[in-house]
C-alpha cells in the first residue's frame, strides 16, 4: 500500500508566503522573489512529505491565493473585465481577479463546502470560451519530479468546477454553468495529455460537489464526463477524488466510470461509504484511495480501527492506499511548534505533519501487517486511552447538568407577543429604533495596548484604563449621534470567538495553529478540547461599566453556541449537539448575570448558523435542531422582559428561514444592505413573527451611505415588516471600520430613522 495525501498547508512554518504576497502588493517583494518564495515553500513540504514516508506528494495544489481561481486560469474562463490585465502581466491579472483594483470588481468569494476556506467564484455564461492553460500543473509536477519524488497532480474536477460557478454579471440568473461541460471536457483532455507528457503517472481530478445532493441530470453529467475523460488515449490514469462526506448515488456512477481509481472519505461522517461500496460490488480493477486518517480536524486516528476498516477495503479493490479524507490545507502545519500546550495533551492533537505520519503508519500496517507498526500502535492505544479518561474530556460536573437540562429550559417562560408587550414598557424605544451590531473600530492604538499587555510593556490595570477609556468615547458618540440603544463596542476583544474561548474551562488556544481563511488571509481557530464551563463572568464588567456612563439601554454582546463550534476545532468524541449543549450553558450563565448586572438588551450572535449546515439535506434537520436548541439554551432562562437580540451577517438566509424563527429571539439584525432588503422580504414571505434589523449600511465598504440612501433602504423595509417591528442598523459590526467613516455613517443612520418617523406619523 502507498501513502499519500491530496495537499498540505501553502503558507510555511512562519506564514512566509502570506508575507511574501502581502509584501509584492506593497511593492516591497519583487515578482522574482515572491517565485522563488513560492517555489522553496512548494519544495520543502514536499521534502518534508517524502521524508515522512509519503509515497505520492500531491502537485498543484499550492496557490498564491486560492486553488478554484487557479483552475479559472487553467481553463482560460477569465472574466472579460479581468481580461485586459492578464493579458499584460498574468500575475497582477491573477491578483486583481482575486482582490479587485480600483476600477474592477474581483470574483465573489464563498465557502469552499462546509469548511472555514473561502474560494473564487468562477463566473460563466453561455459564451463562456474554454483555453487551456496547463503552465501552472505542469511546472510544479516538473519541480517535484526534479527533486527524485513520486508526485501526482491534483486538479479540481470538472464537473465540481462547474457547480461551484455562477451565471456572470448580465447573463441571466437560471443559466447553469454545467451546460457547459462538453465545452470544458476537450480543455481537461489538454491539460490531462500535458501532465502526461511532463511525467505525470497518475492525475487526481477533486470532485468533492459530488458529495451533495445531485439531481438525476447532474449525476449523468459526472458519468458522461468520466465516460469521456476515461476513454481519452493519451492520458495519465485517472483518480477521481471525493471528500467532505459520503458519495450516496454518486458513487455507483463513478465505480461504473472508465476510470482507473477513486478516492473516497472513510471518517465517520462518511463511513457509509463502506457499504455503499459493498453494495455496488467494491471497484474491481481499480486503485482505492482510502481517506481514513481525518483531514479536517486536529485529533490522532484510532489507527486500529483504521486498519480494521482498510482490512475491510482490501476484499473491495484492486489496489488499496491510504491517504488523509481531504487535503490538509485545513489544519495547522506541525502540533510541535505548541509549546505552551501540555505535552500530555499534545499527544492527542494531530496537525498536517502528524497526520501525514499517521497515513504513513497505517500504509505500512496495512502492507506488511500490524508487527511492522506495533510501536506505534502502542503508542496511539495509551494517547487515545489518556485522552478517554481524562478529567479534561469528563467533567462529571458539567455532565450532570447537561443531562438534567429539559425542554423548558429551552423555552421562554412566556410567548413573543406577552414579552413584546413587556420589553417595550421596559424599554421604553421610539419607533424604528436604532442600534449598532455591537463592534466599534479596531483601532491600531487598541492593538498596540493588546501587544503591550502581552509583552509586559503595560500592566493590567493599564490596559483596563485604556479599555474603560475607550468605551467612554464609544459611549458619549453613540449618546450624541442619537442612537437609541448602545453597545461598549468590544475594544476588548481580539476576535470573536478567541475572546471567549480564552475564558472558558475546555478550550485550547493555539500559538502558530495557522489555517487559510482566504487568500493571504488566515485564522487560528481555539481547540474545543474537553467538557466545557465557565469559571467567572467574562463580559459583565464592561457591559456594567458602559451601562453606568448613559441613561439609555445598553445591549450585553455574546458569541452563540452554534458560531463558537462552527469557528473552533471541535471535538470528535461525542456528538456535536452535546458539545453545543455545553457551551450553550456556559453562555447561559453569563446571560444570566448580565441580567442580574442590569443589562435588559443581550444579543448572542450566530453568523455561522448558515455556514455549518450539512452538505446533504437528510442530515439538516437533525444539525439545525441541537443547533437551534443550544441557542435556546443560552437566552431562554431570562425574564419576560429582557430582551434578546441576535445577528447573522452573510447572504443566503432562504432555506434557513425556520431555523431562524426556531431561534425565537426578539430581535434579529441581518446583513441586507447590498441585497435592497432581499432578507427582510425573505422573512415576511415565511411570515417571521418577531422584530428584525435588515441591514441599512454596508459596513464591507468605506463609502458612506447618505441619509436619504438609508431612509429608502428603511422604507422598502417597511414593505416588508411593519413599523412596530422593524429596527434601524448596519449590517455588522464595524471592527475593520476607520472612525471618520463610522461617525458620518451612523449619523446618517440616525437621521434617516428619525425621517422615516416623520414620514409615519404624518397624517
Ligand atoms: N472569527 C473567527 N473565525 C472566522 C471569522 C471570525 N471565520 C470566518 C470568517 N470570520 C473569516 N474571516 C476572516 C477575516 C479576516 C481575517 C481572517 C479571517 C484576518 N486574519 C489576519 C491575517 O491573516 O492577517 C490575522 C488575524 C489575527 O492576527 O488573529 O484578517 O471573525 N474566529
Ligand atoms: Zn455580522
Amino acid at each position: 500500500a502507498r501513502a499519500t495525501v491530496y495537499g498540505y498547508p501553502r503558507q510555511g512554518p512562519n506564514r512566509e508566503l502570506k508575507k511574501a504576497i502581502e509584501g509584492y502588493w506593497k511593492g516591497r517583494v519583487t515578482a522574482d522573489a515572491l517565485r522563488t518564495t513560492a517555489a522553496e515553500l512548494r519544495a520543502a513540504n514536499w521534502r518534508q512529505l517524502a521524508d515522512a514516508g509519503i509515497d505520492e506528494v500531491p502537485t498543484g495544489d499550492f496557490s498564491y491565493y486560492d486553488h478554484v481561481l487557479d483552475t479559472t486560469v487553467m481553463v482560460g474562463a477569465i472574466p472579460g473585465r479581468h481580461r485586459a490585465a492578464v493579458a499584460t502581466d498574468p500575475l497582477d491579472g491573477y491578483f486583481a481577479m482575486a482582490r479587485g483594483t480600483q476600477d474592477v470588481a474581483p470574483l465573489e468569494m464563498t465557502k469552499w463546502f462546509d469548511t472555514n476556506y473561502h474560494y473564487l467564484v468562477p463566473e460563466l455564461g453561455p459564451y463562456t470560451v474554454f483555453t487551456a492553460d496547463p503552465a501552472k500543473q505542469v511546472a510544479e509536477l516538473g519541480e517535484a519530479l526534479a527533486l527524485g519524488l513520486g508526485a501526482r497532480p491534483v486538479l479540481v474536477g470538472p464537473v465540481t468546477y462547474l457547480l461551484l460557478a455562477k451565471p456572470a454579471p448580465g447573463v441571466p440568473a437560471d443559466f447553469e454553468p454545467l451546460t457547459l461541460l462538453d465545452r470544458l471536457l476537450p480543455v481537461y483532455a489538454e491539460v490531462l495529455a500535458d501532465l502526461r507528457a511532463a511525467g505525470a503517472e497518475w492525475a487526481q481530478l477533486d470532485e468533492p460537489a459530488l458529495v451533495q445532493d445531485r439531481t438525476p441530470a447532474e449525476l449523468d453529467a459526472a458519468a458522461r464526463a468520466y465516460r469521456d475523460l476515461g476513454a481519452l488515449t493519451d492520458r495519465p490514469k485517472l483518480l477521481v477524488a471525493s471528500y467532505f462526506d459520503r458519495l450516496g448515488d454518486a458513487l455507483p456512477v463513478l465505480a461504473k466510470a472508465p476510470v482507473d481509481g477513486l478516492a473516497l472519505d472513510f471518517t465517520d461522517a462518511a463511513a457509509a461509504n463502506l457499504d455503499a461500496l459493498a453494495a455496488v460490488g467494491g471497484l474491481p480493477g481499480k486503485r482505492l484511495i482510502a481517506g481514513v486518517v481525518n483531514g479536517r480536524n486536529v485529533w490522532i486516528n484510532d489507527l486500529e480501527k483504521s486498519l480494521a476498516t482498510l482490512g475491510t477495503l482490501l476484499g473491495l479493490a484492486d489496489r488499496v492506499d491510504v491517504a488523509a479524507s481531504c487535503s490538509l490545507l485545513h489544519v495547522p502545519l506541525d502540533t510541535a511548534l505548541e509549546r505552551d500546550i501540555e505535552p500530555q495533551i499534545r499527544r492527542w492533537l494531530a496537525f498536517a505533519r502528524q497526520k501525514t505520519a499517521e497515513v504513513v503508519a497505517l500504509a505500512r500496517g496495512l502492507a506488511l501487517g500490524t508487527d511492522a507498526i506495533t510501536g506505534e500502535l502502542a503508542a496511539n492505544r495509551a494517547d487515545l486511552a489518556a485522552r478517554a479518561n481524562s478529567p479534561i474530556t469528563h467533567d462529571p460536573a458539567v455532565r450532570a447538568r447537561a443531562a438534567a437540562v429539559r425542554d423548558t429550559d429551552a423555552r421562554r417562560s412566556q410567548p413573543y407577543a406577552e414579552r413584546a408587550a413587556a420589553q417595550r414598557a421596559h424599554l421604553g424605544l421610539p419607533l424604528l429604533p436604532t442600534t449598532t451590531i455591537g463592534s466599534f473600530p479596531q483601532t491600531g492604538e487598541l492593538r498596540t495596548a493588546r501587544a503591550d499587555l502581552r509583552t509586559g510593556r503595560i500592566d493590567t490595570a493599564g490596559y483596563e484604563e485604556r479599555i474603560r477609556a475607550e468605551i467612554q468615547d464609544v459611549v458619549s458618540f453613540q449618546e450624541k449621534a442619537g442612537l437609541d440603544v448602545l453597545v461598549h463596542g468590544e475594544p476588548e476583544r481580539n476576535d470573536m470567538v478567541q475572546y471567549f474561548a480564552e475564558q472558558l474551562t475546555g478550550y485550547l488556544a493555539t500559538e502558530h495553529g495557522w489555517v487559510q481563511s482566504y487568500g493571504t488571509r488566515y485564522v487560528r481557530p481555539p481547540i474545543l478540547a474537553g467538557d466545557i464551563s465557565r469559571p467567572e463572568p467574562m463580559t459583565v464588567r464592561w457591559t456594567t461599566y458602559a451601562q453606568s456612563l448613559t441613561d439609555r439601554p445598553v445591549k450585553g454582546m455574546l458569541t452563540g453556541p452554534v458560531t463558537m463550534l462552527a469557528w473552533s476545532f471541535v471535538r470528535d468524541d461525542q456528538p456535536l449537539g452535546d458539545t453545543a449543549r455545553q457551551v450553550a450553558l456556559a453562555l447561559r450563565d453569563e446571560v444570566d448575570d448580565l441580567e442580574t448586572g442590569g443589562t435588559s438588551v443581550i444579543q448572542v450572535d450566530e453568523p455561522a448558523l448558515r455556514e455549518t449546515l450539512p452538505l446533504r439535506t437528510v442530515d439538516r434537520p437533525a444539525y439545525l435542531a441541537w443547533a437551534t436548541e443550544a441557542f435556546r439554551l443560552s437566552t431562554g432562562g431570562v425574564r419576560p422582559d429582557t430582551q434578546i437580540h441576535t445577528h447573522m451577517c452573510y447572504a443566503e438566509f432562504g432555506d434557513i428561514v425556520q431555523a431562524i424563527d426556531d431561534l425565537d429571539a426578539d430581535v434579529i439584525s441581518l446583513e441586507a444592505a447590498r441585497s435592497h432588503m432581499q432578507v427582510a422580504r425573505e422573512l415576511a414571505a415565511h411570515g417571521y413573527p418577531r422584530e428584525a434589523g435588515p441591514g441599512v449600511y454596508d459596513i464591507h465598504s468605506p463609502r458612506v451611505p447618505s441619509a436619504e440612501e438609508a431612509a429608502e433602504l428603511l422604507r422598502t423595509g417597511l414593505r416588508a415588516i411593519p413599523a412596530e417591528r422593524l429596527w434601524v442598523n448596519p449590517d455588522c459590526g464595524l471592527k475593520t471600520r476607520g472612525w471618520p467613516e463610522t461617525r458620518a455613517s451612523l449619523e446618517n443612520l440616525v437621521a434617516a430613522a428619525r425621517t422615516v418617523r416623520e414620514e409615519l406619523s404624518a397624517p
